[in-house]
């Protein structure tokens, strides 16, 4: 029970810490824990990702990820702004540093959250933002609701985000990327039982660890083909063994989200 006690702790303070994002709940490392720099990336920018958004607190402090979908649209997770107003948050484009004022800020003009959103480890974890004003940004494709051949166990796939470095380090000032192998449902299920949804959520990483999204990530990409297929959603800790990181598999949202693109 303690370790799926952990990962509802973890799911739940990605939506919590908002502006805080270095803070967390997650129990104590473990002493082989914090494998190297999201965990085990590189450095990359917004040039390289121009559809990469942080969602922002009102003073610009990132707390999540977000995909441009459309000029005015933006897909992110629903815990990244579950209990966030039009007025609370902000979406930036076009700024590869947490710490640089350049790039375009957005106000939100609308908030679509899953109505049946509930909890990270329940599934649903998908919201649309819509813009006031249009980012001038090239969006990235998203899946189709058939194109769920792409997680095929081993293929690869790609996360971008800010997100903490390590399970309790602090978040990147720079932009990050790394590469991470979809992991099959079976598995899956194996690390995390009945927590996993497999309709829902897809996992991503590697057996041994290693390279993962982490706190800060949330709602960020998980691009396969340079289409988006996945959002950054919730996991044990982060590139733990064992606990590859959990994304919202977007191929089952992806009629739900074009409603939205279009309204
Ligand atoms: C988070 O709290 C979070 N390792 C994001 C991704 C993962 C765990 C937690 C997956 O934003």
């Amino acid at each position: 029970m303690f370790g799926l006690n952990r990962v509802k702790k973890s799911a739940t303070v990605c939506a919590a810490t908002a502006a805080a994002a270095t803070t967390t709940l997650l129990g104590a490392p473990s002493a082989a824990a914090a494998p190297q720099p999201i965990v085990g990336g590189t450095t990359t920018t917004t040039t390289a990702y121009p559809f990469m958004m942080q969602i922002t607190d009102a003073r610009q402090n990132q707390f999540c990820g977000g995909t441009l979908v459309a000029a005015d649209k933006v897909v992110t997770a629903a815990h990244c702004v579950s209990g966030e107003t039009t007025s609370s948050i902000r979406v930036v484009g076009g700024r590869t540093y947490l710490n640089g004022t350049d790039g375009t800020v957005g106000r939100v003009g609308r908030i679509w959250i899953n109505p049946d959103y509930r909890d990270a480890t329940d599934g649903d974890d998908v919201a649309v933002l819509t813009l006031s004003t249009p980012m001038p940004y090239t969006p990235a494709p998203y899946v189709s609701p058939s194109d769920t051949g792409l997680y095929a166990a081993g293929t690869t796939a790609r996360i971008v985000g800010w997100g903490t470095t390590s399970e309790n380090g602090s978040s990147s000032n720079q932009l990050r990327t790394a590469t991470v192998p979809i992991v099959s449902d079976s598995s899956c299920t194996s690390s995390y039982g009945s927590d996993y949804v497999a309709s829902d959520m897809v996992c991503a990483g590697y057996a041994a660890g290693g390279v993962d999204t982490c706190q800060g990530d949330s709602g960020g990409p998980l691009l396969i083909n340079g289409v988006l297929a996945g959002i950054t959603s919730w996991g044990e800790g982060c590139a733990e063994a064992g606990y590859p990181g959990v994304y919202t598999r977007l191929t089952t949202f992806s009629s739900l989200v074009t409603e939205q693109v279009n309204s």
